[in-house]
């Protein structure tokens, strides 16, 4: 576990954009606790999904696997021969990573890859988890990134998609995101630290509909998708291939 995050407790005057630096790493897995309902729970069932459908021999793949709970998960649950990719484009993110999965050897081989998910060419693999990386991602990159993974993932295999949304409806819209900014005061996040973040976010995290999603994953080859958790303005979705 990360130092507590106190990052934007105190006024920034103009809030830079985001940036997964090595002061953000040092408190990540406390910020993405406290800021993300449900964060463990979808991390805890990635590993369980992952185990579901990756087979002995067989690759799976984090994609944006920052300081590597995800990747923790699911080798927790992978057969002993299997293959793990982690790849992520933050140095200070990958160190750490490497870091946590030293401190908890047992398992099957663990790849980290300092790469670009949208320019990345992906082997064969039973089984990809995207736990809010895809935002990250610009727009007009999404479809063809998500068909690439989609030819990859075997006949059978399964995507893992885990993204903040919006809503269409501008009723539920302001529903989800004060019920959002409820969750956060209530882990401790002040109104200064809660707004800065939100600037600090707003041009590089553009979150998208459910629908637009699904329609995605349908178009690129999955034959069927559906959220097995939400909580407010935060979902995961299962792809089948
Ligand atoms: C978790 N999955 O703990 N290619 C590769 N990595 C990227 C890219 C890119 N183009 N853009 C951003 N990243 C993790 C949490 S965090 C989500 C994922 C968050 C990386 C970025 O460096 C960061 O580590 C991660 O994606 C997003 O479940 O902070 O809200």
């Amino acid at each position: 576990m990360s130092e507590r995050d106190s990052y934007y407790a105190s006024p920034l005057g103009s809030v830079p954009d985001f940036s997964f630096n090595s002061e953000v790493v040092k408190v990540f897995d406390d910020m993405i606790e406290r800021s993300v309902p449900g964060y463990a729970t979808i991390i805890a069932l990635t590993g369980q999904l992952a185990g579901r459908f990756t087979r002995d021999g067989e690759s799976a793949y984090d994609l944006g696997c920052s300081t590597g709970a995800s990747l923790l998960s699911m080798r927790s649950q992978l057969p002993p021969g299997a293959r793990l990719i982690g790849i992520d484009t933050s140095a200070p993110m990958l160190a750490q990573c490497r870091a946590n999965l030293d401190k908890h050897p047992a398992g099957c081989d663990v790849t980290l890859l300092d790469a670009d998910i949208a320019a990345t060419q992906y082997e064969t693999a039973a089984f990809f988890a995207s736990n809010f990386t895809l935002q990250f991602i610009p727009i007009e990159k999404r479809q063809s990134l998500i068909e690439r993974i989609a030819a990859a993932t075997r006949p059978g295999g399964a995507l893992v998609l885990s993204e903040k949304i919006r809503f269409d409806d501008p009723h539920q819209q302001t529903l989800h995101t004060e019920m959002h900014h409820e969750f956060k005061r209530r882990q401790g996040y002040s109104e200064l630290e809660i707004s800065q973040k939100r600037s600090a976010l707003e041009r590089i995290m553009q979150p998208e509909s459910l629908d637009t999603h699904r329609q995605r994953l349908l178009a690129a080859g999955y034959t069927s998708c559906e959220v097995w958790f939400q909580c407010f303005n935060f979902m995961s979705l299962v792809a089948i291939r």
